[in-house]
């Protein structure tokens, strides 16, 4: 194999977001784009010999061309394999698995997980370390540092390789095997759960219904649900991967699984519902006409896991994004375990699992994971929630209400405004800023300002400090609301407000959370200015 040198100049927007770096599929078919990002990944790292890398991708538009590069560039860099899941297929938490089984030197995963596919929509890359998670800031700032000076990458002359059968193929050494996507995986999900319990719940007649949202959870969906667990073909829906995701926005929630939701809460409504995203590693929780908030499941989930298998001799601790709901907080306050409060993104988790401290982790934007991977997992947690409806023969509506009558109940939403001018969401951040000093002592209605802060948050494992983590404006009686500036977008800016209060009162526990939460949004919109400051009145996307 010659190596080929290739003189290339650098692109100045090649920083890594809340979770690798995403950008429309035009900005990634630019000559050089693709090819300067990766070289700079594996200039980062320091390539021992021998090293194999794990790469797959969640089968958008532009996954087939981009492992090709991403194959020739592994072999011109000093990789002496590459692990590739069939088709060029690997959801997220299925490549996380794969790092750590075959304990492959890292991987390289293509998603723009949720958002929309197709040659006008996004495409994304990112590196996960050997432990299988998502690089931490330390390594995506270095990463960002070579992009910004790149001035060569390596590729090697090679056929295209075939990907659409499993197999090794030896090129002059160099390694290309081509795994089963699904097999390892759903291996894993059968040794972490109670396979036979769940089996006998759907025998008895309880129905599941399980939406892939054209995106890549439709081949585990199939050997999983389908093939080991026994449900019948018309539980699971559009579970074909299609490289646009069926034109669709496959993003599990109340506004974009639009078609499982009225299934839900449909006259022949199932017991269990539940969606994926992209990629995989998202989950929408549904019963039978009633939502799970991603917070309440995380809770829930912790408060019973010893009734599943994997986690039957206890928690160690458990971990929560900053924006995430403190319902979890209760769960672990009442367990007598260590519960840890981090910035946006799965990254900040995978410290607190390597070291033991944490088991379970999750965030709001229905991501829900252990440590079984270093990545969220949303068949993971389907069959959490399957385990535990099967454990307990309760309905998902009265293991909700449940929880919330023994823990009281974090009444939670977020609103995103999307497609926000930068400018415009910018100066929605320095207008809450500029108030820090005056707002502590304010009273807005009931709701009296305790302290407000931009969250920082030190690594208590390796002492990495990440500042600017988003707005919290905290009230005296424990309501809140955070505001942040997503990072995952490609176009405009989101503005994310998240809203919470607790309640250990009965009656209001049944309320519709948008209403409970009415005076606080107002609350919100009075100190961030947000209506004025956009023109929006409204969300874009409540969740
Ligand atoms: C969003 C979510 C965050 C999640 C991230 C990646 O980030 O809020 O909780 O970890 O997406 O999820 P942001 O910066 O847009 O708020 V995924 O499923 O897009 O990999
Ligand atoms: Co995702």
């Amino acid at each position: 194999m010659s190596i080929q040198t290739v003189v290339t100049t650098p692109f100045a927007d090649q920083k890594p977001g809340t979770s690798g770096l995403r950008k429309k599929v035009r900005v990634f078919q630019q000559d050089h784009y693709l090819q300067n990002f990766v070289q700079s990944i594996f200039d980062t790292l320091e390539i021992p010999a021998n090293a194999v890398l794990t790469v797959g991708g969640d089968g958008r538009f532009y996954n087939k061309e981009a492992i090709q590069v991403i194959i020739k560039m592994a072999a011109a860099n000093g990789f002496v394999k590459v692990l590739v899941g069939q088709h060029g297929i690997l959801s997220t938490p299925a490549a996380s698995n794969i790092i750590r089984k075959y304990q492959t030197f890292g991987g390289i995963i293509l998603s723009a997980s949720h958002n929309p596919a197709g040659p006008d929509d996004d495409f994304g890359i990112k590196y996960n370390t050997s432990n299988g998670g998502p690089a931490p800031e330390k390594i995506t700032d270095a990463i960002f540092a070579k992009s910004k000076t790149i001035s060569q990458y390596k590729i090697v002359d090679l056929p295209a390789v075939d990907l659409s059968s499993v197999g090794v193929t030896t090129l002059d050494g160099f390694e290309i095997e081509v795994i089963d996507a699904v097999r390892d995986y759903a291996d894993l999900m059968e040794q972490m759960f109670d396979f036979a319990a769940i089996k006998r719940w759907l025998a008895a007649g309880h129905r599941l219904q399980f939406d892939a949202m054209h995106a890549v959870t439709g081949p585990y969906a199939k050997e999983i649900f389908g093939h080991r667990l026994g449900a019948s073909a018309d539980c699971l829906m559009n579970c074909e991967v299609s490289e646009n995701f069926g034109g669709g926005h496959p993003d599990p929630n109340l506004t974009y699984a639009a078609d499982l939701v009225e299934i839900a809460y449909g006259a022949h409504a199932p017991d269990f519902a539940a969606a994926s995203d992209g990629d995989g590693d998202r989950n929408m929780i549904l019963g039978h006409h009633f939502f799970v908030t991603p917070s309440d499941s995380l809770a829930l989930i912790a408060a019973n896991a010893k009734l599943i298998p994997a986690y039957a001799k206890g928690l160690s601790g458990v971990a929560r994004s900053m924006p995430t709901s403190g319902a979890v907080d209760r769960v672990a306050a009442k367990l007598g375990i260590d519960c840890y409060e981090t910035p946006t993104g799965w990254k900040f988790f995978g410290n607190l699992m390597d070291a033991g401290r944490v088991t379970l982790c999750g965030e709001e934007s229905f991501g829900t994971g252990s440590d079984h991977v270093r990545e969220k997992d949303g068949l993971w947690a389907v069959l959490c929630w399957l385990n535990l409806l099967a454990a307990t023969g309760e309905s998902v509506e009265s293991l909700v209400r449940k929880h919330w009558q023994i823990y009281g109940r974090n009444v939670y939403s977020r609103h995103d405004y999307e497609g926000v001018p930068t400018e415009q969401a910018n100066a929605v951040i320095a207008h809450i800023k500029a108030q820090f000093n005056s707002l502590p002592g304010q009273v807005f209605g009931h709701y009296t300002v305790k302290t407000v802060d931009d969250f920082s948050y030190t690594d208590p494992v390796d002492g990495a400090v990440s500042t600017g983590q988003g707005l919290r404006i905290l009230f005296a009686c424990g309501s809140r609301v955070v505001i942040r500036l997503s990072g995952t977008g490609t176009e405009g800016a989101t503005i994310r407000v998240y809203l919470e209060a607790f309640t250990e009162d009965a009656a209001q526990q049944q309320m519709d959370a948008q209403e409970a939460l009415a005076a606080l949004i107002t609350v919100s919109n009075q100190i961030s200015q947000l209506p004025q400051l956009t023109g929006r009145q409204q969300p874009t996307v409540i969740t």
